[in-house]
């Protein structure tokens, strides 16, 4: 159905498209934590992963596509960037060192650091609200589940146990539960989206279907949660929708002809940022919680995925 190279193994949401080689990079050479025209006024920043350089490194930008710039330097795949809470640091995926490892870095690309260690695929972070763990999924155990690792590497602990492929966990905004989504039978296209408490206990599915409801996203007020899933309607064609956090009143945001997915928040939770190949490849759009004021921040032949919104607007 969904005509993809999967990036890591069977993962679930990783599938963003391996192959295109365009590097016409429109990356604007800028300081890390400038904020050239925006006249002082408080914005939003997106991390998110692009191969416009070669390769998939991570990039910064504004969130209205100014100030692009790259982060990382390294011939490996990096991707999947997530902010602390407090956006002085981006956790990101890459096999730099032969398997796909989380690592760390101040949101310069500075003081770059292994976080996991381990054979399997360690993959799709998230950063607690108290900016003290990361969630993340693994294959450690023989399929994916969701684990959690504390910031100062004093201990991982699994969440959850099942024969389901859990993947891209986020964080309710007041720390104590993790919505994220849950292939329930291997190979089927029914995937579901599920919430836990952090102590891996209450899991509760929110909604089951067979149009690939996934990467969930919780808003900043706790009250939505965004996600991507076919449309419905017999066509394969993802769309960005939101339902409320216990399930109820779904509804779609985008109403393209084409793949819309990986949504992500901004922080006053007004706008979303998603990505899409309206256009012909992969590029970063942010669009308002009520489907208007669509706007492409990206436009650059290479593929332009995975944003990731900062949770603080910075100056
Ligand atoms: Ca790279
Ligand atoms: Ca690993
Ligand atoms: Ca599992
Ligand atoms: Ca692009």
């Amino acid at each position: 159905m969904i005509v993809r190279a999967l990036f890591v193994l069977v993962g679930i949401s990783s599938a963003f498209l391996l192959g295109r080689a365009g590097v016409d990079g429109n990356s604007v050479a800028q300081p890390a934590g400038t904020v050239e025209g925006r006249d002082g006024t408080a914005g939003g920043m997106i991390a998110f992963t692009s191969d416009r350089d070669g390769n998939h490194e991570i990039y910064v930008m504004r969130d209205d596509g100014g100030g692009q710039r790259r982060l990382t330097h390294h011939d490996a795949a990096d991707f999947w960037p997530t902010w602390s809470p407090n956006g002085k640091q981006i956790a990101f995926v890459s096999d730099r060192d032969g398997n796909y490892e989380i690592y760390l870095m101040d949101a310069d690309g500075s003081n770059l650091r292994r976080f996991t260690d381990h054979p399997a695929v360690d993959n799709e972070p998230a950063w607690s609200p108290d900016g003290t763990q990361i969630a993340f999924t693994s294959y450690r155990d023989g399929n994916y589940d969701i684990y959690l690792k504390r910031i100062d590497g004093s201990g991982t602990t699994r969440l959850t146990d099942s024969a389901a492929e859990e993947g891209r966990p986020s964080w309710s905004p007041d720390g104590s539960q993790l919505v994220f989504h849950a292939r329930t039978r291997r190979g089927s296209s029914t995937i579901a989206i599920c919430t836990m408490n952090v102590d891996s206990s209450g899991r509760r599915e929110l909604s089951v279907s067979e149009d690939g409801d996934s990467d969930p996203a919780w808003s900043p007020d706790g009250n939505l949660i965004a996600f991507n899933a076919l449309r419905g309607d017999g066509s394969i064609n993802i769309d960005i929708f939101v339902m409320n956090a216990d399930g109820s009143g779904r509804r779609r945001i985008t109403e393209y002809e084409d793949h819309d997915e990986y949504p992500t928040w901004s922080p006053d939770g007004a706008k979303i940022a998603f990505e899409s190949d309206l256009d012909g490849n992969e590029e970063i759009f942010t669009i308002d919680v009520d489907g208007t004021n669509l706007r492409r921040l990206t436009q650059n032949s290479a593929d332009d995925t995975q944003p990731s919104y900062c949770p603080v607007f910075t100056l």
